[in-house]
């Protein structure tokens, strides 16, 4: 995207609610238990960069991603903190990871054996991936832990840590999170008898805001750090107070008068029934703005009015309650004066979970960063 934004739309992240978000947390853990923060997906959605220095600001030790060029991305942009590879590398990416200095995850026997077989100069940084149920990525056994192990006998491999992750955390019932628990206490046996001083990591934000006792040496903190609940269960539980990053906002950049009996965008799904004031705003798709949004309120001058007719690819329009100066500001996540829309309401709507509506806003948005 062109670094200059012509079009009256943006995103706002507010990087002093990062910094907020994380002390809540760092205040909440036992003292000696570090905060991974977790930057994939351009951060969310809210710009890897600029969240990964914050976070580090903020007193975060590590910084994780998902891909390998997430991290180099991270590199490149002056990041010299720690990062680790969450996600699968081919091994024959291995050597570019030591160039970086980047940690990469690790769990299959195949796979170090062909980093092994690699030639690269210099040392490889690697956390173990255990499955403790999740059913994504990890050793499931404590024969192939063994394995595994056994096969980190080369100097140029340097194992440092060791991780699993959860899948039910969030949750009402915590019967799965307690056997994910068990099988995590039978796997870390192994593990320190290897190595006493491996860094052993399994929170997310909603086990480390939870269960912050139980956490071993570092949590990997993603969704909260941007401020927001991994579940509806644990808002109401609110063991932490949180503060939202993210806003979306736009400009009005056409208002008129409708008269009763006309149709508004494609499919003419909207007809006016009286004379009506309607706005046009450029945001639509393309953007990110789900097409199955029409009918969610924005802010206009504090005051809740819903977007009508069908959503465009880059733009849509809103039912006025009156005329507005074009150049209005309209905000469609975020607060104006007492009124607010929540990333939550959205995803309420869309029948999903607000991690995917901060990733689901197009890089075609700018990000404004405030502090
Ligand atoms: N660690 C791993 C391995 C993850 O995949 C994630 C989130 C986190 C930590 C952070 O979790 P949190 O955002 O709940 O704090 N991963 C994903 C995912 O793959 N889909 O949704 C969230």
């Amino acid at each position: 995207m062109e670094e200059v934004s012509y079009r009256p739309a943006w995103i706002e992240v507010d990087l002093d609610a990062i910094n907020y978000n994380i002390n809540q947390l760092k205040r909440h853990l036992p003292t000696n238990t570090e905060i991974f923060a977790v930057v994939k997906a351009n951060g969310y959605g809210h710009g890897d960069v600029e969240i990964a220095k914050a976070a580090l600001e903020a007193g975060a030790s590590m910084l994780a991603v998902a891909l390998l060029e997430e991290a180099i991305h991270l590199r490149k942009s002056g990041i010299l903190a720690p990062i680790l590879v969450l996600g699968w590398v081919d091994p024959v990416y291995a050597p570019v990871a030591v160039k970086h200095d980047i940690t990469l995850t690790f769990f299959q026997k195949s796979w170090l054996e062909k980093v092994k077989q690699s030639s690269f100069i210099g040392k490889l940084s690697l956390h173990l991936k255990l499955d403790t149920g999740m059913g994504r990525l990890g050793v499931t056994t404590k024969t192939e832990l063994e394995t595994l192990l056994a096969l980190c006998n080369d100097p140029r491999l340097q194992l440092k840590g060791a991780f699993t992750h959860f899948s039910t955390a969030d949750e009402k019932d915590l019967t799965y999170y307690d056997r994910q628990q068990l099988n995590w206490a039978d796997f870390q046996q192994t593990l320190q008898a290897y190595k006493s001083d491996l860094t052993l990591h399994m929170g997310n934000s909603a086990a480390s805001m939870r269960f912050p006792k139980e956490m071993n040496h570092a949590v990997r903190f993603g969704i909260s750090m941007y401020g927001l609940y991994p579940s509806s269960i644990i808002k109401k539980e609110k063991p932490i107070d949180l503060l939202p990053a993210m806003s979306l906002h736009t400009k009005l950049i056409h208002v008129k008068q409708v008269p009763a009996g006309r149709s508004i965008s494609y499919g003419a799904t909207y007809t006016t029934d009286k004379p009506e004031w309607i706005g046009t705003i450029p945001l639509g798709y393309a953007d990110g703005i789900d097409r199955r949004l029409t009918g969610m309120d924005v802010l206009i001058k504090g005051r809740k009015l819903p977007i009508v007719g069908k959503i465009c690819m880059d733009q849509c329009m809103i039912k006025l309650d009156q005329s507005y100066a074009i150049g209005t500001q309209v905000t469609l996540i975020g607060k104006q004066f007492d009124e607010e829309i929540t990333m939550d309401e959205i995803a309420e709507r869309l029948e999903t979970i607000n991690y995917e509506i901060a990733c689901m806003l197009s890089d075609r948005i700018p990000r404004i960063y405030l502090k």
